[in-house]
């Protein structure tokens, strides 16, 4: 029986508009290279799509999210502020974000802390996890966009609902898999459905 629900939320594509942020700066920084708009996203990994598309765009595309400012100005996505700062003043209810910073770790780590204190809060910043693998936080849901979230634990404790973005909405995932379409979807009612 759960007695207080632990909640991970992921950040980038979740919270923060990753792929418009970085649409918005690699048009920007290479307006005679070829980009791929958002309806055309396909796979999780940004790079791995444009290096399909021309082989050194790969590199131009990591050269995006590697600068600084990338991380702290993302565009907060609709309705995700709102229910986060909803979400930690429920009962019965612990609230953490879960995110995997870059490995050129320069700016991306700071930024992920300073994004969550701009937009959520100076006291936000007591629920912040930085790890590069998930599957060792425990929890009870995990609301990330990633499609599969691997690591070292074969048996996370979370469940994991896909919270649907530009790159995983044509993806046909097992019926076994709960999405969540948008934080103006139900996400109180798929809260509850891990309560007793
Ligand atoms: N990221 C890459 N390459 C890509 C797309 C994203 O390294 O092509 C980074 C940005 C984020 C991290 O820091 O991966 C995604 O983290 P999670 O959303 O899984 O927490």
């Amino acid at each position: 029986v759960v007695v207080v629900l632990r909640v991970l939320v992921d950040m980038d594509g979740v919270l923060a508009d990753f792929e418009g942020g970085f649409l918005k700066k690699y048009r920007a920084r290479y307006p005679d290279d070829p980009h791929i708009p958002l309806e055309d996203r396909r796979g999780f990994w940004v790079s791995t799509q444009y290096g399909q598309l021309r082989s050194d765009l790969c590199e131009k595309a990591i050269s995006i999210w590697q600068s600084k400012d990338f991380f702290i100005e993302l565009e907060p996505l609709p309705g995700g502020v709102e229910a986060l700062k909803e979400m930690a003043k429920m009962d019965e209810t612990d609230v953490f974000l879960c995110t995997s910073p870059i490995k050129h770790y320069e700016h991306c780590p700071y930024e992920k802390y300073a994004w969550v204190e701009k937009h959520l809060g100076h006291d936000f910043l007591e629920q912040v996890i930085l790890t590069r693998d998930k599957t060792v936080i425990t929890g009870d849901l995990l609301i990330d966009d990633k499609p599969d979230i691997l690591g070292v634990e074969p048996e996370p404790s979370w469940e994991h609902i896909l919270f649907t973005a530009c790159h995983n909405k044509h993806l046909a995932v097992s019926p076994a898999q709960r999405r969540l379409l948008s934080w103006a979807d139900d996400w109180r009612a798929v809260l509850d459905s891990k309560r007793q």
